[in-house]
């Protein structure tokens, strides 16, 4: 068992975890070529077995599905939900107006090099995930509108068939690693609209689930569970504004937030929240998971901007699997996508 990692806010631990030192191969490969000798063999091949193989980082995460009845979906003329089985979601049509300009992350390093506090505070977030069950799982959507919404992943899947889409994003941490992966999903907005919100809802809040019995730092930990994120409406309804239940034209590994997750590609990725259990339109900025623990590093807005350490300084990223650096942009390179919001 490895100890679970002291306080996250120290910027220190954050962005040269232990983990993070370990897991630099090519500092393990110079280490040995530099005369360790056998201990540097000894060490890499230590490091080999406790980083994973692929398929172990994959198997970790994959979601158990039990067979929901009749995938064949929708009976005409009746009231019932169309329902679709998770599996048979997947893949949905690439949205060809996206793509990373860099090379895409490879599938098992994003699995592998993941953040999710629920199951710990250390990457390898696939090692501690066995026993969240994220499915069947239900979701609601409710507050400040006229049509709140409550449906399980069969039904999203159902109801939106003809919507998903998969749309090639970058993704940036705060931390400063960085991805380029294919996400599932729709546009919030899409989702929002059948909501109908009312015209006092001005922000929009998201919280994952609590789930003590399955995700060992809910008990642990003095964080402030769930873990809730915002937008602003106008963010909210933002094209970019992705509602995901895959990955990779898959559906999400556990570690990526299963079953269902926000992503919001040019804001720090902690507004990415995994694992969303209900979404309400509110009138006020809410409180958030990590402006709660510290609001000067984490504010509401948190865009990805360069020029503004938070609170180290942002002006270059990582890639995961390659360590390949690259400056980092305004918006995460999505400014004509969303500057419009922040114009006064
Ligand atoms: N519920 C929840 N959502 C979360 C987090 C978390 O700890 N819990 N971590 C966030 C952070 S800091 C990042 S960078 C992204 C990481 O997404 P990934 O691990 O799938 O790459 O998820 C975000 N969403
Ligand atoms: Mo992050």
């Amino acid at each position: 068992m490895f100890a679970h990692r002291k306080n996250p806010l120290d910027p220190d631990a954050a962005t040269e975890t232990p983990e993070a030192v370990f897991l630099n191969r090519r500092k393990w490969l110079a280490a040995a070529g530099l005369g360790l000798g056998a201990a540097g063999i000894g060490g890499y091949w230590g490091w080999r077995r406790w980083r994973g193989s692929d398929e172990e980082v994959i198997a970790g995460g994959e979601v158990e599905t039990v067979p929901v009845q009749a995938a064949a979906g929708h009976r005409e003329g009746t009231d019932e939900t169309p329902r679709q089985s998770l599996h048979d979601a997947f893949p949905a049509p690439r949205d060809t107006r996206f793509s990373y300009g860099r090379a895409e992350t490879d599938r098992a390093d994003a699995a592998r090099y993941t953040n999710f506090y629920e199951f710990s505070s250390l990457k390898s977030t696939w090692r501690y995930v066995d026993e969240f069950q994220p499915y069947p799982w239900t979701i609601q959507v409710g507050g400040l509108c006229r049509n709140a919404l409550k449906f399980d992943l069969d039904e999203f899947h159902g109801t939106y068939s003809d919507e998903l889409v998969e749309r090639q994003y970058r993704h940036r941490c705060v931390e400063r690693w960085a991805m380029a992966v294919p996400w599932t999903g729709i546009p919030l907005a899409r989702l929002l609209r059948d909501a109908d919100p009312l015209p006092a809802a001005t922000h929009v809040r998201f919280v994952s689930f609590f789930r003590p019995d399955e995700a060992s730092q809910q008990q642990y930990t003095e964080y402030p569970w769930p873990y809730e994120e915002g937008l602003t409406i106008d963010e909210a309804m933002n094209d970019l504004t992705l509602l995901t239940t895959g990955v990779y034209g898959r559906p999400l590994l556990k570690q990526h937030g299963a079953p269902i997750r926000l992503v919001v590609p040019w804001k720090y990725g902690f507004k990415s929240i995994k694992s969303i259990d209900r979404i309400e339109l509110i009138d006020h900025e809410p409180a958030t998971f990590w402006s709660t623990l510290s609001p000067d590093a984490y504010p509401f807005q948190s865009n990805v901007e360069p020029h503004v350490p938070r609170p180290w300084p942002q002006d270059e990223e990582w890639m995961l699997g390659t360590n390949e650096v690259f400056p980092t942009k305004l918006y995460n390179g999505y400014a004509d996508q969303v500057a419009g919001l922040y114009r006064a």
